[in-house]
């Protein structure tokens, strides 16, 4: 129970507290510093950044290139150990981490819990990852007289570089599992979320884990390009936008040096098809938490809601009306359902497509918003009516949905539109019909497929997550293959026949 009278005392103290975030690394001459304000209240200053510069990034990787042979040495178990004390760290830590999941990158009291319960469930299942993968050689069939073994080792040295929208999940997240298959870490957070983790960091740091092997970078996307275009670095973790992972991409490809490995999560389009078998108290619920809960900041949300056109009014009635109840306002307060999106750009781009689908005429209703936003980048969640997902053309990150009508006989043709449009992270389903879920799960191109359910909140292990095509590299994260995108393979092949010589010829 992680919600309890001391802790909202807690977070009545921690309210006026300032942050700071800088590099590990301490240059001569220091980088940029920038404010970091609250996006439900830009009056509010939470702390400030302090940017890496170019020779600081340089150090931060000479030094992570310097121990990583040391951290792979560690083994499996003394990494686990390691991260495992670092989950302890933020457990003891959870107050802090609340008050800044709602003051710096606005989450609400709930997905700010769901948060923290994130960041160390992927602590643990890495930790777990590091026992099971990287403790022992995996011993090989071969003939007599040979010994053959497979171990896996770090890379070298891993840059991750994360998402403002899950500041401190999927900051530790991809950094976790590099740690375990030892690797030494660079991590850049969003530009707008580097006080968290300049906080998850030190926690990291306090447990045991060595400052070398886990640094800082704070930065916009200078210092990314920074940290990308190093040689030395062998492998990129980023979460963000498509378009952001095909520039990395292009960065690591024009380089010297070694191959590098991009492990890329990114967007949707993503989309639910409830056919008129669905049960419509079930499909309303589904539908508003999975298009408005995190003010629709997820890259699992809903976007476009297909509706079988004999239920499509009544649905939509009762979607308007789970939606009419949404409460928006000050991400602190526990009633609050849908809080501010993370800065006036996120809210301007918003906002021009809102406007646009109205000048086109489509029909589009807008909920109010209550004075207490004033002062914040919110967004007045909406519901769009469109024709096909067809008619978007890129991904609306906030709380719009858009809703399509389609025939039941056309529901192959549903799918191939959805797929068509290239993405392929999370499809929703409602539907009571077996043959109905066999179609869907026999065409969809999606990484995550939810029947009967909500679309977004997959849980580390039992739900590993992500996408294909424009959505992502693969694999899951939170997944049994996740960390083996971050290791080495070595086989050692020994003969072991007295006489030397070929084993496999004299057997
Ligand atoms: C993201 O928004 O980048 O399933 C990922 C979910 C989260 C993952 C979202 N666990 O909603």
């Amino acid at each position: 129970p992680l919600v309890r009278e001391p802790l909202m005392t807690k977070l009545a103290e921690l309210e006026s507290r300032q942050w700071e975030a800088a590099p590990t690394v301490r240059g001569q001459a220091a980088g940029e510093i920038a404010p970091i304000t609250s996006p439900h209240d830009t009056t509010r200053k939470v702390g400030t950044r302090r940017d890496a510069t170019a020779s600081e990034v340089a150090e931060a990787i000479t030094r992570a290139e310097a121990i990583q042979p040391g951290w792979n040495a560690l083994g499996g178990e003394r990494r686990a150990l390691l991260l495992e004390a670092a989950a302890d760290a933020f457990e003891a830590h959870t107050a802090e981490f609340i008050s800044l999941c709602q003051r710096e990158a606005g989450k609400t009291l709930v997905d700010s819990v769901l948060e923290l319960r994130e960041a160390v469930d992927f602590l643990r299942f890495y930790a777990g990852e590091a026992r099971r993968l990287f403790s022992r050689p995996i011993p090989l069939p071969g003939p007599t007289g040979e010994e053959n073994r497979l171990t896996l080792a770090g890379r070298g040295v891993f840059a991750t570089i994360s998402p403002w929208n899950f500041p401190l999940a999927i900051f530790i997240g991809p950094a976790a599992a590099a740690l375990a298959a030892g690797n030494a870490v660079v991590a850049k957070p969003a530009e707008q979320t580097p006080l968290i983790a300049a906080l998850a960091i030190r926690l990291c740091h306090e447990a045991g884990i060595p400052p070398e092997a886990l640094q800082l970078l704070t930065g916009a996307g200078e210092v990314g390009q920074l940290i990308t275009s190093d040689p030395r670095i062998a492998g990129v973790a980023f979460t963000g936008s498509t378009q952001t992972a095909q520039a990395i991409n292009r960065s690591l490809a024009a380089r010297e040096g070694p191959i590098a490995t991009l492990v890329a999560e990114t967007g949707g389009q993503n989309a639910m098809i409830v056919d008129s078998s669905a049960l419509p108290e079930q499909v309303t619920r589904d539908v508003v938490n999975s298009a408005f809960q995190s003010a629709g900041q997820r890259c699992s949300a809903l976007r476009v809601l297909y509706l079988q056109d004999e239920v499509a009014d009544e649905m939509l009635r009762m979607i308007k009306g789970g939606f009419e109840a949404l409460e928006i306002g000050d991400p602190a307060k526990l009633s609050t359902d849908v809080g501010p999106v993370i800065d006036e750009d996120a809210k301007a781009a918003l906002e021009r497509h809102i406007a646009r689908r109205k000048t086109e005429g489509l029909p589009v209703w807008r909920r109010d918003l209550p004075d207490v936003t004033a002062n914040g980048c919110f967004v007045a969640p909406t519901i769009i009516e469109i024709s096909s997902i067809k008619d978007l053309r890129r991904e609306n990150f906030g709380p719009v949905l858009h809703v399509a009508r389609f025939r039941g006989q056309d529901l192959e043709r549903v799918i191939e539109d959805i797929n068509s449009v290239g993405y392929g992270l999370t499809l929703g389903l409602h539907s009571r019909i077996a043959e109905t879920r066999r179609t869907v799960e026999r065409l969809a191109r999606v990484g995550n497929l939810y029947v009967n359910r909500n679309q977004i909140g997959a849980v580390v292990e039992s739900q590993p997550f992500g996408g294909e095509g424009l959505s992502g590299t693969g694999p899951k994260a939170g997944g049994p293959h996740y960390v083996l995108r971050f290791a080495t393979e070595r086989v050692v092949c020994i003969d072991t026949t007295a006489a030397g010589g070929n084993a496999s010829l004299l057997a």
